[in-house]
């Protein structure tokens, strides 16, 4: 085996969502959240009430299967495990004054177990699991009553687990509400009816909410870490034309603003400059400047694909993931039409260390691909290499990033066990390393199977990346 390529205080695991695992949609007194309400996926509209379509409402029974999954986690080497609480669990309505303890008292459960393993908990308070009742009552996000919400609702998260979990997510791919107002922002208002001036308002609640809620955790426990979420696209003009080079700018500083207002405690002049320049004019308080001072202590992000920009109109065809873009033609792409981009995993790690020097955290990359369970030596597996190739070639590239000298915590990959996708709302998109029996019509067992890229990945971190 040759040398460790990664240090030994690199956290190695895989990441989650509630609602794309736990199922138990109406046990344990949760209320419905936006979830409950998409069988269709995030990007899709909402229909009236849970329906028997929705795959959410079972996902993977991790809310009952908990104890086996983490083992399997442990089995290969883990050291890290992000999952989401559901807000809805902990406040099945979102406004009421009194936590749900059946709810509190599940992550207890799972928390117990992780700690068994020594794996370190990493959890996001709202992974698009806005709970229902706040996106009916109050459009979500764009009523500024959510702040208040949701930081009574992280307050109770960090007195309970607080002591136990020592690095916090606030919202999941923060910046991706631009493009799905009511999954990521619970915001009811259909995106065709949303204007900017509400958009960018919902925006600013959450941007001093999540402020707010780092300022709770370091007053309650001065060891907690809280992190921003976003996505992270790379960003490649689709010439060398300056237009194409501006319009690449343009866009990043659209997605940056995010994280630049978590890391900086303010916003920067190009957002002012944007919220000019298309009237828009913000509701900003004395105190929301007082309280976006509170900064994050590292960011993370997930990282899937890279896309191009062109400052042609006719160009900007719908490449990628939530996020627009344009193709680029010397990339090749998944069976869902995602680039495999592994090199700009490195220039995004180069870019934000540059931009902030925080601590970075990858909290998501993967492959979702199509699995097909065969029999080998008597036990059911899927030989997956594609996601072994692709998982090595990202990780290669991590190595490089911190042989740049780019400060990284850890890596969780995405789906370490297969889930329910998000865009697809679908079991068919596989991440995991673990193959679960469940297919799209909601048939299965359940039952759990090690794929190939199980053993291939317990390699890695016990190599401690020497095996890639
Ligand atoms: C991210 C989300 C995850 C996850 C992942 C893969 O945008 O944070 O929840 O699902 O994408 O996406 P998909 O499931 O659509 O393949």
């Amino acid at each position: 085996m040759t040398h460790a390529r990664f240090p030994e205080t690199f956290l190695w695991g895989g990441a989650t969502a509630a609602n794309q695992i736990e199922g138990a949609y109406a046990e344990g007194g949760k209320g419905l959240s936006i979830q409950d309400v998409t069988p269709q996926g995030i990007m899709c509209d909402r229909v009236a009430g849970p329906t028997a379509d929705n795959l959410k409402l079972e996902a993977i029974d991790f809310y009952h299967r908990y104890a086996e999954d983490i083992a399997l986690f442990a089995e290969m080497g883990f050291t890290v495990f992000r999952f989401s609480i559901a807000w809805s669990r902990i406040f099945p309505l979102g406004d009421e004054d009194v936590p749900n303890e059946e709810g509190l008292a599940f992550y207890d459960r799972v928390l117990d177990e992780l700690e068994r393993y020594g794996i370190e908990p990493l959890v996001t308070l709202s992974h698009y699991e806005t709970p229902l009742h706040l996106a009916e009552k109050y459009d979500g996000w764009v009523n500024r009553d959510l702040i208040g919400f949701y930081e009574r609702y992280a307050r109770t998260c960090f007195e309970r687990y607080g002591h136990r979990v020592k690095h916090w997510l606030t919202f999941n791919e923060i910046n991706s509400v631009l493009h799905i107002p009511f999954g990521s922002g619970g915001i009811n208002t259909p995106k065709s009816e949303l204007s900017e001036q509400d958009l960018y308002q919902a925006i600013h609640h959450e941007l001093v909410a999540s402020a707010r809620v780092t300022r709770a955790a370091h007053e309650i426990d001065p060891s907690i870490k809280v992190g921003c979420m976003v996505i992270a696209m790379p960003l490649y003009p689709l010439t060398p034309n300056p237009d194409d080079v501006v319009a690449v700018m343009d866009a990043d500083h659209a997605n940056l603003m995010f994280s630049d207002v978590h890391v900086r405690g303010e916003y920067p002049g190009y957002a002012k400059r944007f919220f000019r320049d298309k009237g828009i004019s913000l509701d900003i308080t004395a105190q929301d400047l007082e309280d976006l001072r509170h900064t994050v202590d590292f960011v993370s992000f997930s990282y899937y694909m890279s896309l191009c920009q062109s400052a042609d109109p006719e160009a900007l065809a719908g490449a990628g993931n939530i996020m627009g873009g344009v193709r680029n033609p010397t990339l090749r792409e998944s069976e869902w039409g995602w680039q495999i981009d592994p090199q700009g995993l490195r220039v995004v790690l180069n870019q934000f260390w540059d931009r902030w020097q925080k601590p970075l955290f990858i909290v998501e990359n993967g492959l979702g691909a199509k699995d097909r369970l065969i029999e080998v030596d008597g036990e059911l597996t899927v030989e997956d290499d594609y996601r072994i190739d692709y998982l090595n070639d990202h990780l290669l590239q991590v190595a490089e990033a911190l042989e740049d000298g780019v400060d990284v915590l850890g890596y969780t990959m995405w789906g370490p066990i297969d889930l329910v996708s998000a865009s697809t709302a679908q079991m068919s998109k596989r991440y995991g390393f673990i193959y679960v029996d469940r297919a799209d019509d909601g048939s299965g067992t359940l039952t759990r199977h090690r794929k190939k890229s199980f053993g291939w990945y317990a390699d890695v971190i016990r190599s401690r990346g020497g095996s890639l």
